[in-house]
C-alpha cells in the first residue's frame, strides 16, 4: 500500500469500501499464506491488514477482543482449560490471562509472519504472549483440533479471519464437529462470525451447522467494531451437551473480579450489561438466527 489513504475493498463487501488515512506504511510482508501489512493511521493507531482485510486497530481492538473472550468465559465458571484458534496478535490472550481460574492456554495459529509482526508493533496485543500458562502452536486450527483428545477443554474461542483464504475451513460443520468433540460436556465456544449487515447468508448455514452439531445452546451476539466492514461484527456461542449454559445470563462478573494478570489494565469495553445486551437482535436477523 501507498502512502495516502487505505481502503478495504474485497468481494465479501461488494460496493463499499472503509478507508483509514495512512501516516506510515510500518510493514509489508509475504507469508506463506497471506499479505501482512501494518501502518500507523492518523486516527486508529496503528493497524494490522491481512490480503487486504482489516484485522484490527490499537483503537477500536478492545471491542473485539473483549467480547470473543469474556461472553464465553464469564457464561460458566471456573474455566480451567482454554484453547484460542488464530488470534496470533495475541490480543485474545491477554484477555483469557485475566481469569485466576485458567490453568492452560493453548493458541494454534497458522501464520508466523503474524505473532512476529504483533510482537514488533503491537506490544498491547502481544502482552497475552508473556502469561506463563500459554503454549504456542504454529499450524492450521483444522488439523490441531483433530488430534486434540476428546472433552479437552472447557472453553475454545475462535478468533478467525474471514472465509475467504486460510479461515475458510473454519466456518465449516466437520470443524464444528471437532470443536465440539475437544470441548468438555457444557464446555463452550464462541467464534467470529461475520456482520449480520453483510452476511445473513454465511450467518444462516453457521447457525444451522451449529444447531445440528451442538446439543447445548446455540446463541449469536454482536458488537460494534468501527474499523470492521459495516461497523458491526458477530459472534457464534455454542455449548455441549452437558450442564446448561445461559449464554445471555452471564454466570461470571470480570469486570468486579480480581484480575489475575495486573500487567493488561483495566476492561476498557466488556462489562456484564453490555454481555447480555449483545445477545439483543435486530428484527431482521431474529426472523433468520432464532427461526
Ligand atoms: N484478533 C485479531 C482478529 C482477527 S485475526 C485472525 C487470525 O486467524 C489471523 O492471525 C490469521 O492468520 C488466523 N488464521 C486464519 N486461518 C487460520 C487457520 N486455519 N488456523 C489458525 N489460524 C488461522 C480476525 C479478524 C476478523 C476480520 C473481520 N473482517
Amino acid at each position: 500500500i501507498m502512502p495516502g489513504w487505505f481502503s478495504e475493498i474485497n468481494p465479501m463487501w461488494p460496493g463499499e469500501a472503509h478507508s483509514l488515512k495512512v501516516e506510515k506504511v510500518l510493514f509489508q510482508g509475504k507469508s506463506d499464506f497471506q499479505n501482512v501489512v501494518v501502518f500507523k493511521s492518523s486516527t486508529y493507531g496503528k493497524v494490522l491488514v491481512l490480503d487486504g482485510v482489516i484485522q484490527l486497530t490499537e483503537r477500536d481492538e478492545c471491542a473485539y477482543q473483549e467480547m470473543i473472550t469474556h461472553i464465553p468465559l464469564c457464561s460458566i465458571l471456573n474455566p480451567k482449560k482454554v484453547l484460542v484458534i488464530g488470534g496470533g496478535d495475541g490480543g485474545v490472550l491477554r484477555e483469557v490471562s485475566r481469569y485466576s481460574s485458567v490453568e492452560q492456554i493453548d493458541i494454534c495459529e497458522i501464520d508466523k509472519m503474524v505473532i512476529d509482526v504483533s510482537k514488533e508493533f503491537f506490544p498491547n496485543m502481544a502482552v497475552g504472549y508473556e502469561d506463563p500458562r500459554v503454549t504456542l502452536h504454529v499450524g492450521d486450527g483444522v488439523a490441531f483440533l483433530k488430534n486434540v483428545p476428546e472433552g479437552t477443554y472447557d472453553a475454545i474461542i475462535v478468533d478467525s479471519s474471514d472465509p475467504i483464504g486460510p479461515a475458510k475451513e473454519l466456518f465449516e460443520k466437520p470443524f464444528f464437529e471437532s470443536v465440539a468433540n475437544a470441548l468438555r460436556p457444557g464446555g463452550v465456544v464462541c467464534t467470529q462470525a461475520e456482520s449480520i449487515w453483510l452476511h445473513m447468508h454465511i450467518i444462516e448455514d453457521i447457525v444451522s451447522n451449529c444447531r445440528q452439531v451442538f446439543k447445548g445452546s446455540v446463541s449469536y451476539a454482536w458488537t460494534t467494531v468501527p474499523t470492521y466492514p459495516s461497523g458491526v461484527i458477530g459472534f457464534m456461542l455454542c455449548s455441549t451437551e452437558g450442564p446448561p449454559v445461559d449464554f445471555q445470563h452471564p454466570v461470571y462478573n470480570i469486570d468486579e473480579a480480581e484480575n489475575s494478570n495486573k500487567s493488561v489494565g483495566p476492561l476498557k469495553f466488556y462489562n456484564s450489561e453490555i454481555h447480555s445486551a449483545a445477545f439483543c437482535l435486530p428484527s431482521f436477523a431474529r426472523r433468520v438466527i432464532d427461526s
